[in-house]
């Protein structure tokens, strides 16, 4: 019977099953939706939907016609799809979760830019002290990617008022908003931010990008936004910046080690904000959704949405 296979090693998706099953009986009663390691026959797999797969689970599925991230990233699950590299791989692209990205990156730019952090701080001592404050327009917030998220964000903050600027991998044209591309505009796009967000994907380019050498470039006093992959982040170099007092703080969502462990340092960091890789992410239904519609759309002969170029790794 056609499968369609649900797995992850790191998280419980019994709630997505249970959409998935839903939703299946009604658009496709034919298929039968599994959640691994409930799996009678492996030959049956038509479509794997993963998120950090278990290893070696997608590698032995010999029929398949899709692969697909139930998340916006396919960092995860790119390494698995090498064993399938005729098997378009997707991953989700929403307008929902676009939004949800640009809520929790303007709530980080107004902790810094309303200096929420220096209040904080100044209650921990009980201090009563207006810190200083400037209109929208003199904080500066650069936005490294420019894809489904980076981009909407942009018009969001630029919405707001703020001055925007954005580094991709290629050229970019966006409205009021002054962009860099390619390696070579790094160090140039990262002189003027007050804050630097990540909304980068993870690949062999961007792995450890958020070291040494990108905090050195950024202006004195600037924060960071951190909401690509924990693997985007050197944690050492970071801490050495803000304790050198180079930069002024980082708000963190991602993780190299998800959940972060009790004993790591940046919990208790007194100008670094963690927040548990709640940043955005889709409904369960828009997640479905869009998976059903791309195994319908290959039964057809057609085109699936939002397939990732595995050239580039994102
Ligand atoms: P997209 O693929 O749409 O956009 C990626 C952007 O990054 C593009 O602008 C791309 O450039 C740019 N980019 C990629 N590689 C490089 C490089 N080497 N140098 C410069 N720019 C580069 O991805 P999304 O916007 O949908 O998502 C981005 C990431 O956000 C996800 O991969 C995921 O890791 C993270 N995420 C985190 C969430 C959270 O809750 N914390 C939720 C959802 C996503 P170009 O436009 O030229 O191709
Ligand atoms: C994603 C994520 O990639 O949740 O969508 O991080």
């Amino acid at each position: 019977m056609p499968t369609l296979l649900i797995c992850s090693a790191t998280d419980d998706l019994s709630d997505l099953h249970v959409v998935f099953r839903e939703e299946a009986a009604r658009r496709m009663p034919a298929l039968q939706v599994r959640l691994w390691p409930d799996l009678p026959d492996p030959d049956d797999v038509e479509a794997v939907a993963g998120w950090y797969p278990p290893a070696g689970v997608i590698e032995r599925l010999s029929n398949l016609r899709l692969i697909s991230s139930i998340a916006a990233g396919v960092d995860h699950v790119l390494d698995a799809a090498r064993a399938h590299p005729d098997v378009p791989l997707c991953r989700i692209v929403d307008p929902a979760l676009a939004a949800g990205m640009a809520e929790y990156v303007l709530w980080a730019v107004l902790y810094y830019h309303r200096a929420l952090d220096q209040a904080l701080q100044q209650q921990v001592q009980r201090v009563w002290k207006i810190p200083s404050q400037k209109p929208a327009h003199q904080t500066h917030v650069g936005l490294m990617g420019l894809g489904a998220l980076g981009s909407h964000l942009a018009g969001v903050l630029r919405g707001q008022g703020f001055t925007v600027s954005g580094w991709s991998r290629s050229a970019h044209h966006i409205e009021g908003v002054r962009t860099y591309a390619g390696d070579d505009a790094l160090h140039a796009f990262l002189q003027a931010p007050d804050i630097v967000v990540c909304l980068l994907p993870l690949t062999d380019a961007t792995r450890k990008l958020l070291g040494r050498d990108v905090f050195a470039a950024m202006k004195p006093g600037a924060a960071l936004v951190h909401c690509g992959r924990g693997e985007h982040l050197v944690e050492e170099d970071l801490l050495m910046a803000l304790d050198r007092q180079h930069l002024r703080g980082a708000v963190l969502d991602v993780f190299a080690q998800e959940p972060l462990p009790a004993s790591n340092a940046l919990w208790s960091h007194p100008r670094v904000v963690v927040t548990p890789h709640m940043a955005s992410s889709a409904q369960p239904s828009v997640i479905v959704g869009q998976i059903l519609d791309n195994l319908q759309r290959l039964r057809r002969g057609e085109a699936a949405l939002h397939e990732v170029d595995r050239s580039r790794g994102y």
